[in-house]
């Protein structure tokens, strides 16, 4: 069991010993040490192996046979026994907002409610409300996270949805059954949410690639099982859809499964204005609706079913009729970003403010990944529950960096750090004077808390535009997928600005946030402005983030050109100058 899978169980603990209403010490020791691991750099395996569990902070003798066995055995006999005495909807019940341990606590004891469904019928009935501690308010924000949770209970943000698929994709390819296989659907088209997952799979055995395929880890239950397609509900709760085709069948069956559906529609529409049909099983030359072999024009790819409808490929990120067909009957589709093409993130924080790495650390796992530069732009000192820096102590943060680049610079690498800051954009300014960001490389303004109203937060934004020192505008709407939605903002007017000011825009591509989002982009970049795709990391792995981020810029359909942290460094200075200049 990997360092991350741990960490989470002890967190899981600490909340089921808290719903057991135990003492807030031991409660607490958990979630300390879940932390402690969150932060390890060193392989946990090889602190079990040599004994060394000790050294973490808050690792008592309790916690570290834990951890040893979990790494070891990977399960926990305790942690199981603690699971079967905690009823399961207590726990789904802390996700509600609002809803912490002593209220769930109450909840169960003293009107005996174990679901989320019972919980939502006490509301109804006003049960809820009467409670010491609640009152009406807190029954009315109760149903209505119900409802919030009912209507997202399917969909499934899209980093955790590759991270379910990948290795299901990695399993079906290595079985030797296997001839092709891909994901479809909105997974492949790259949407920021998705609903279910979907593969395709060519082979002679369909047969034994369900069977297989049914039998994965991770599968939960089989929702469905036909000859050549299952349905299943894997760990978590995503269902995944496998369909299993001929190899000749498999283009038409990928590009079919892949939609949109509004994109396939148009398709459709081509074929029959060519004389030919359509469908999931071919391209055929006939008037009718037909799976006749004899009638099939062969493609031995997507590319060729594009061609034989006279357009060129179109990448499966730019599959919502939203402008595709038009691009790609004239060969003017754009030459979409890679995400090889990034050197590096301009949106970072250290444990100088609330990331989990030094800056030593964080500069030598950008380095170690391959990246030329890594601005560290902590928050600025509104942000207090994120430890902001004032201008004492982004002061020091500036020497410091300079010391950990001049050792990059002995040792003959050219990898920086820039110096930057998250800077809160706050009611009547930023929280730093323009003498101080003018200090700064990287300058990234970020609203953390906006307003209620439209025009009073679309003014916030542009006047942080229109400072010269501003180089982007951070999350520029706050939404989080699933959970926040976006505050009210005219973006249109802020892009203007943008536009007009030369202030580039964040392609934030945190899995959470993904903002802005991919539908602005296009005439975002029509309109001149410049994007940066910024992993926003506030631990190592958070790096990954530049692979999702880029995924969602060529949704946007950006281009190389478009992104300016696919600069050099010394193409990214002055660029970073240049509105200052
Ligand atoms: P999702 O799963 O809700 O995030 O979105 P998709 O796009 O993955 O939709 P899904 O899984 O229901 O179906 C996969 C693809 O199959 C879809 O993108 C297009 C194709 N498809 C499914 N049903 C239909 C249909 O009734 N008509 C057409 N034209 N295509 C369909
Ligand atoms: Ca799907
Ligand atoms: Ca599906
Ligand atoms: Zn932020």
């Amino acid at each position: 069991m990997n360092r991350d899978e741990v960490a989470a169980i002890l967190e899981e603990i600490g909340v089921l010993l808290e719903l057991k209403g135990e003492n807030p010490f031991k409660t607490r020791a958990y979630s300390t040490g879940a932390r402690s691991l969150e932060s390890l750099e060193e392989p946990l395996e090889k602190l079990v192996a040599e004994n060394r569990l000790g050294e973490l902070k808050g690792f008592g003798e309790a916690l570290q046979s834990k951890v040893a066995t979990l790494v070891t055995t990977g399960t926990l006999p305790y942690y199981e026994e603690l699971k079967k005495s905690v009823p399961a909807g207590l726990l789904e019940m802390l996700r509600l907002p609002g809803v912490g341990p002593k209220k769930v606590r109450k909840l169960h004891q003293e009107l005996g409610l174990t679901t989320v469904d019972a919980l939502e019928a006490a509301c109804r009935d006003g049960r809820v409300a009467a409670l010491d501690g609640f009152g009406e308010k807190s029954q009315q924000k109760i149903l209505e996270g119900i409802a919030f949770r009912r209507q997202f209970a399917s969909r499934h943000r899209l980093a955790q949805a590759l991270a379910v698929a990948e290795p299901i994709l990695d399993a079906l390819r290595s079985h030797p059954e296997v001839l092709r296989c891909s994901t479809a659907g909105s997974l492949r088209r790259w949407k920021e949410v998705v609903g279910d997952l979907d593969f395709v799979v060519s082979s002679k055995t369909p047969a034994d690639i369900l069977d297989f395929f049914v039998s994965l880890p991770g599968v939960e239950s089989i929702s469905g099982r036909g000859d050549t397609k299952a349905s299943v509900i894997l760990t978590g709760g995503i269902q995944a859809d496998l369909r299993v085709v001929a190899d000749s069948e498999f283009p038409f069956a990928l590009a079919y499964f892949t939609g949109s559906k509004e994109h396939n529609i148009v398709m459709r529409q081509r074929a029959i204005a060519r004389g030919l049909r359509l469908n999931e099983y071919g391209l055929f030359r006939s008037a009718e609706e037909t799976r006749d072999p004899a009638k099939l024009v062969r493609c031995q790819t997507e590319d060729e079913i594009f061609r034989a409808l006279d357009l060129e490929f179109i990448p499966p990120e730019l599959r919502e009729d939203l402008g595709e067909f038009v691009a790609a009957e004239s060969a003017s589709l754009p030459r979409l970003l890679e995400w090889t093409q990034l050197k590096g993130s301009l949106h970072n924080h250290s444990t100088w403010s609330d990331g989990r790495q030094s800056l030593e650390d964080v500069a030598a796992r950008a380095h170690e990944i391959g990246c030329a530069y890594w601005a560290v732009t902590d928050h600025s000192k509104s942000s207090f529950q994120a430890n902001g820096l004032d201008v004492a102590r982004l002061r020091q943060q500036l020497q410091a960096i300079a010391a950990i680049n001049q050792s990059y610079q002995d040792a003959g690498t050219d990898f920086r750090l820039l110096t930057g800051t998250e800077v809160d954009i706050l009611k009547d300014g930023l929280d730093f004077p323009d003498e101080v960001l003018a200090q700064l490389e990287v300058v990234v303004a970020s609203l953390h808390v906006p307003a209620r109203e439209e025009a009073e937060n679309t003014r916030r934004l542009i006047r942080a535009a229109q400072n010269p020192y501003v180089h982007m505008l951070g999350h520029p709407t706050g939404r989080l997928l699933l959970e926040r939605d976006a505050y009210p903002v005219d973006l249109h007017a802020v892009i203007e600005a943008c536009a007009e000011t030369g202030t580039w825009i964040e392609l934030n591509a945190s899995s959470y946030r993904l903002d802005l989002d991919w539908r602005f982009w296009r005439s975002a970049a029509r309109k001149g402005v410049r994007c940066v795709i910024n992993c926003d990391a506030h631990r190592a792995d958070h790096a990954g983030f530049l692979r999702l981020g880029a995924g969602i810029a060529r949704k946007g359909w950006l281009t190389r050109d478009d992104v300016m942290n696919t600069r050099s460094l010394p193409e990214l200075r002055q660029a970073l100058n240049a509105k200052r200049a």
